[in-house]
């Protein structure tokens, strides 16, 4: 398996939107590998493609506690099927956008259909911090940032320090 490099805002290979996987074949199934152990190796709770560069849906996670057994889960072609009427604030980050944090409301519960790694069409509920993640990953999928949810203001304050902290070689 192989530790991928992970995009940071502002590019706009991270406001693109990602194609269905047409099959989840070995390429997809290494893809996930990939990714997975990349989200690990960052510390990450989920990882969406396209913040390694495969403009894919293709998404992990694993919410699971430190000191708890992984939950790691796979989804391709994830979708929202039913959403929660009731909205929520919650304190998000993102791989791609480091040390940045804000609150964004969001659906409380989500109901997703996906592809499993096995290619088998499944559906979960999520609620907590599975479905705050869920709903951050398929955005990514969309080209949207959590910064797209937040204030004008907000936003390029932390995309301007990110873009500073790029030119001074801070990911290099
Ligand atoms: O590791 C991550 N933590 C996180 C915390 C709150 C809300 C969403 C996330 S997802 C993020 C990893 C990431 O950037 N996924 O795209
Ligand atoms: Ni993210």
């Amino acid at each position: 398996m192989t530790i991928l490099p992970i995009l940071i805002a502002p590019d706009p290979r991270l406001k693109l939107k990602a194609k269905p996987v047409v099959e989840v074949d070995r390429r997809i199934v290494r893809l996930m590998d990939d990714m997975l152990e990349t989200m690990y190796a960052n510390k990450g709770i989920g990882l969406a493609a396209p913040q390694v560069d495969v403009r894919e849906r293709v998404i992990v996670a694993d919410v699971a506690e430190k000191g708890e057994p992984r939950q790691p889960i796979w989804l391709a072609n994830p979708e929202v099927v039913e959403a929660s009427p009731d909205l929520v604030p919650g304190s998000e980050g993102c791989l791609s956008l480091p040390d940045h944090y804000a609150d964004v409301i969001r659906p409380s519960w989500v109901r997703i259909r996906y592809l499993d790694r096995d290619g088998v069409c499944r559906e979960m509920a999520a609620d907590g911090l599975l479905s705050i993640c869920l709903q951050h990953e398929i955005d990514h999928l969309d080209g949207i940032l959590f910064v797209d949810h937040v204030s004008l203001l907000k936003r390029n304050m932390i995309l301007r320090k990110l873009q500073k902290a790029k030119r001074q070689g801070v990911y290099a």
